[in-house]
């Protein structure tokens, strides 16, 4: 499949038009994976994020969702329904240093999955969100103090150890399954029970 920018309509229509020729009219599944924010703003203060760096950090984050979404919707209709995944973090629930604009996207993009969720659950659509620990990936390398977060994790969890891609995957495969028929506009927590903690 070729290289799709979310920030534009057109680039979002050519691409689903691409997924209707390649699966005949029909989609069972869409996993909506994909953040950004500029760099310089994953660091020192969300005071100082200027506008057009904020809305970019919302456009590519949380408005994809939704063009992705309604792209989606007349293939996995077409199929009888489906289900679509989105990756969330706690930083868009709670404060969590240097996480900045990034935490405002994830919370529009959270209360995105629920407006989402009920629009779509008339056509036998779910929408469901993932959201877990740091998980050590490309992205996460040019993250500052990226190591010191997974120790605190460590910690601090329930589980006291760090989750990996494989384990976002197990919990993808379960909500994109009919194992999760009655599942929709929540969120799966991934991060050994991190979220649950006062301290
Ligand atoms: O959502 C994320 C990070 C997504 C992300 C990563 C980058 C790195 C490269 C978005 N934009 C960019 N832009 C770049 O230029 N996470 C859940 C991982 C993450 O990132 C953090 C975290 C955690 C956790 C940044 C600061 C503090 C915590």
């Amino acid at each position: 499949m070729t290289a799709c920018d979310v920030r534009s309509d057109e680039d979002v229509a050519r691409v689903f038009g691409e997924v209707s020729q390649a699966f005949d009219g029909g989609l069972d599944l869409l996993v909506h994976s994909v953040a950004f924010a500029a760099a310089e703003d994953l660091e020192g203060r969300f005071t100082d994020t200027p506008r057009d760096r904020f809305w970019l950090a919302l456009d590519v984050s949380a408005y994809s969702l939704v063009a992705c979404a309604r792209a989606a919707e007349p293939l996995l209709e077409a199929r009888g329904g489906g289900a679509i995944v989105t990756m969330t973090y706690l930083g868009g629930e709670r404060a969590v240093p240097h996480y900045n604009v990034m935490g405002v996207a994830k919370a529009a993009l959270d209360s995105s999955v629920k407006y989402l969720a009920w629009d779509l659950g008339q056509k036998n659509i779910r929408v469901n969100a993932i959201s877990a620990g740091p998980v050590r990936t490309l992205s996460a390398r040019s993250i500052a103090g990226f190591p010191t977060m997974e120790a605190i994790v460590e910690e601090r969890a329930p589980l006291h150890r760090h989750i990996d891609a494989d384990d976002v995957g197990a919990a993808a495969a379960y909500l994109l399954s009919d194992e999760a028929r009655n599942v929709t506009a929540t969120t799966l927590y991934v991060d050994s029970g991190y979220h649950a903690m006062g301290l």
